[in-house]
């Protein structure tokens, strides 16, 4: 899933690909390099970032929408939002995911998923973006985090999507420890093969975030190492989908690493 952010403050490539002839040109540049998936957002939701009303993102994502319709594209769309009504419109639009990184908070979010036939990513996050890095706390973040997002996912199957459509996110660097020697990401990725057992589909967003500066030292630009490391682990865990910037750089990588067999040697790994 190649990211394709419309705004002006996204943490990694805000600014660069606002309009939509500089957003299609970039969604088609993705498609050449192996994407399967384009994620479209209209607001940042890094730590601290501001909300955008829906008017607003909906200025952002929908010239954008038509205008990836208008020269056929050949892949996926997928609409990065919180808000219900952005969904609905993009999904009139020609998408067909919504990516709700607040995990279904406004209620109306299921039912558009519903109208629309959609996929529906379904991410967890505790709290909210302009606070969550404050003080996250958990006993045992990835019990916490899978518990929560088996129980999200059995209530809007239950509300009439079908299985088969939801997919399902730990939401790396959403509300989660980093710095300081607890590092919530990694464990989430280690633990990634109990979500994966669960049977959805899961999906991992490891790009260039914060948990890997911390880790290395590497500013926001330096961190495709770190975050190719993270994807390979995703990989290896079983996750289906992983939402990266470098999109070539990761398919290289996951072309690679999904010809290796992890089991021949993690447990010569262990014993190092
Ligand atoms: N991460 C970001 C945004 N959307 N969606 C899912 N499902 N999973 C993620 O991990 C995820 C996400 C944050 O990254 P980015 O879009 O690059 O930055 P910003 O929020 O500043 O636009």
């Amino acid at each position: 899933m190649g990211i394709l952010n419309v705004t002006p403050d996204s943490f990694s490539d805000g600014g660069r690909h606002v309009g939509a002839d500089a957003a299609t040109k970039r969604a088609l540049a993705m498609v050449d390099e192996g994407a399967d998936v384009i994620d479209i957002g209209g607001e940042s939701t890094r730590p601290g970032a501001e909300p955008v009303q829906p008017d607003e993102e909906q200025r952002r994502v929908l010239p954008v929408m038509e205008a990836l319709m208008a020269v056929g594209i050949e892949i996926p769309i997928s609409v990065d939002t919180r808000h219900a009504e952005t969904a609905a419109a993009a999904l009139a639009a020609g998408a067909q995911i919504i990516n709700d990184v607040s995990g279904l908070k406004d209620p109306a979010m299921v039912e558009a998923a519903r109208n629309g036939r959609a996929g529906l990513v379904i991410m967890h996050m505790q709290g909210e973006p302009g606070t969550m890095q404050e003080a996250p706390s958990y006993d045992d973040v990835a019990e916490e985090v899978f518990t929560w997002l088996n129980e999200r996912a059995l209530l809007v199957e239950a509300a009439g999507i079908l299985p088969d459509s939801v997919i399902v996110d730990p939401g790396l660097g959403f509300g989660k420890r980093t710095g300081g020697g607890v590092e919530d990401n990694c464990r989430l990725l280690d633990r990634l093969p109990e979500l994966v057992s669960h049977g959805r589909p899961v999906l991992v967003g490891a790009s260039r975030k914060r948990f890997i500066g911390n880790l290395t030292g590497a500013g926001v630009g330096q961190r495709l190492p770190g975050s190719l490391a993270a994807a390979l682990a995703a990989t290896w865990a079983g996750a289906a989908i992983l939402r990266v910037h470098d999109v070539a750089e990761t398919v290289q990588a996951v072309r690679l690493a999904s010809r290796l067999d992890p089991a021949d040697w993690a447990t010569a790994w262990h014993a190092r």
